[in-house]
């Protein structure tokens, strides 16, 4: 048996002192007060334990972080038996305070300071519950699959991007269920594999040169003002010069509104377009016949509320009347909330969508409702618009590029 003394200001700060350095058998065999307070001086109590020989050798043979761990729980169970074991001496305490003295603990404590041990053991009581509940949760947490600590930081950043929280816990449980265990203690591991995860969930078409015979007709379809002249004209400037050198010309199915055509006839007039207005679907036909030297057609459309039947409809019978193969691109609005969105793509999905293109992201900080509309629709997205300027502020959609503006925001220059 050794017996260790320790000091403190108060006995319960020794009775911790205690705790901390000797294990589970340890016994309290004195308490004192050795110094009264004054004023120059706090008091001090001496508190001394005895301790198995064979523990002090247990612990003195286990490994530093053996101890570590066991101290934890030592301090948690010790604490609380030591601590009702106090608490059932402070009932004789409390019942002969009164005379000033508590002889029969062998405890030299007067009535203020016996305030200060009743003080100081709720306290520590309390530290005890937080203790409990912590090893609880975590326990809880292991069985419910719910977030573990190093998964808090990739979690809330997903969370804030504003992906539907369906969506993200669904990824989440995955991530959990499917990364291998040795990757799951280190934050920056778990946000490479999440990455990853993320990028496989949003699909994306890569832009390709039309080859020689070649013919396409891109036609592009979506609510009013969401971009979709600008994003036309972009995808001319890329096809006609700046990417590829590839023959491209303009259709126009927007007569309706006068600025709208001038906006685009002055497009086409700048890169040096062929471009026909087209009123009715003998003059849709006439005008792709015009065009039929063209490697890509491109058709922009009269903007429609998703609500507008009329007008979705009176664009799908262009696409029927002719058994020329349309590719329909439903363009949308990053800064949209999530319900537009997929009101939008729920009214237009009847003209067959075949990809997404998702313009504004330069207006936005929040892009899961971007994310979350791609995974839910299974749909390729094609291109992001960036910004107002032609022919520049287009990017290419990339998974790699919408999870980077996820995750880091679209100033980070995702597209790096
Ligand atoms: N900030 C920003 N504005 C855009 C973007 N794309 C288009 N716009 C602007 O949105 C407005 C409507 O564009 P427009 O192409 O006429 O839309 P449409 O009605 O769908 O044809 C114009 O002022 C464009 O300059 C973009 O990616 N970012
Ligand atoms: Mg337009």
């Amino acid at each position: 048996m050794k017996l260790f003394t320790f000091t403190a200001q108060t006995p319960s700060e020794a009775l911790k002192k205690a705790q901390r350095s000797c294990g589970r058998d340890a016994l309290v065999v004195s308490t004192k007060q050795i110094r009264k307070k004054s004023l120059t001086q706090e008091s001090l109590y001496e508190l001394v334990v005895a301790v198995e020989d064979r523990v002090v050798l247990k612990k003195e043979r286990s490994s530093p972080k053996a101890i570590f761990d066991e101290e934890i729980l030592d301090n948690i169970s010790q604490t609380a038996s030591q601590l009702s074991k106090l608490e059932k001496l402070t009932q004789p305490l409390e019942a002969t305070s009164k005379k000033g003295s508590f002889e029969k603990v062998g405890l030299e404590i007067k009535n203020d300071e016996f305030k200060q041990i009743k003080d100081d053991i709720g306290s520590l009581s309390d530290k005890i519950k937080i203790l409990q509940n912590m090893l609880w949760n975590e326990n809880e947490s292991a069985k419910k699959l719910s977030i573990p600590p190093e998964f808090a930081e990739i979690y809330r950043a997903s969370k804030e991007s504003g992906i539907e929280t369906k969506h993200l816990d669904e990824i989440m449980s995955q991530t959990i269920e499917l990364m291998p265990p040795y990757m799951k203690n280190n934050s920056q591991t778990i946000k490479r594999y999440f990455h990853v995860l993320l990028k496989k969930m949003v699909p994306s078409r890569v832009e390709k040169e039309i080859s020689h015979g070649e013919k396409k007709i891109m036609m592009l379809v979506g609510p009013t003002g969401v971009g979709k002249t600008t994003t036309l004209a972009k995808i001319a400037a890329r096809y006609s010069f700046l990417k590829y050198k590839n023959k491209v010309g303009i259709i126009t199915l927007d007569t309706y509104r006068i600025g709208a055509l001038e906006q685009l006839f002055q497009y086409a007039k700048m890169m040096k377009l062929p471009i026909e207005d087209v009123l009715d679907t003998i003059d849709f036909e006439r005008a792709l016949e015009n065009l039929r030297h063209c490697d890509l057609i491109l058709i922009d459309t009269v903007g429609s509320s998703p609500y507008d039947k009329k007008k979705i409809l009176k664009i799908a019978n262009f696409i029927k009347h002719t058994d020329r193969q349309i590719d329909v691109n439903l363009v949308l609005s990053a800064s949209s909330k999530i319900e537009d969105l997929k009101d939008a793509y729920k009214s237009f999905s009847f003209l067959d969508i075949d990809t997404l293109i998702v313009t504004k992201l330069d207006e936005t900080r929040s892009f899961g409702n971007i994310f979350s509309l791609i995974y839910e629709s299974k749909k390729p997205t094609s291109y992001f618009s960036t910004g107002q300027e032609v022919p520049d502020d287009i990017e290419v959609a990339t998974g790699d590029f919408l999870v980077k503006c996820l995750l880091e925001g679209f100033a980070s220059k995702a597209y790096s």
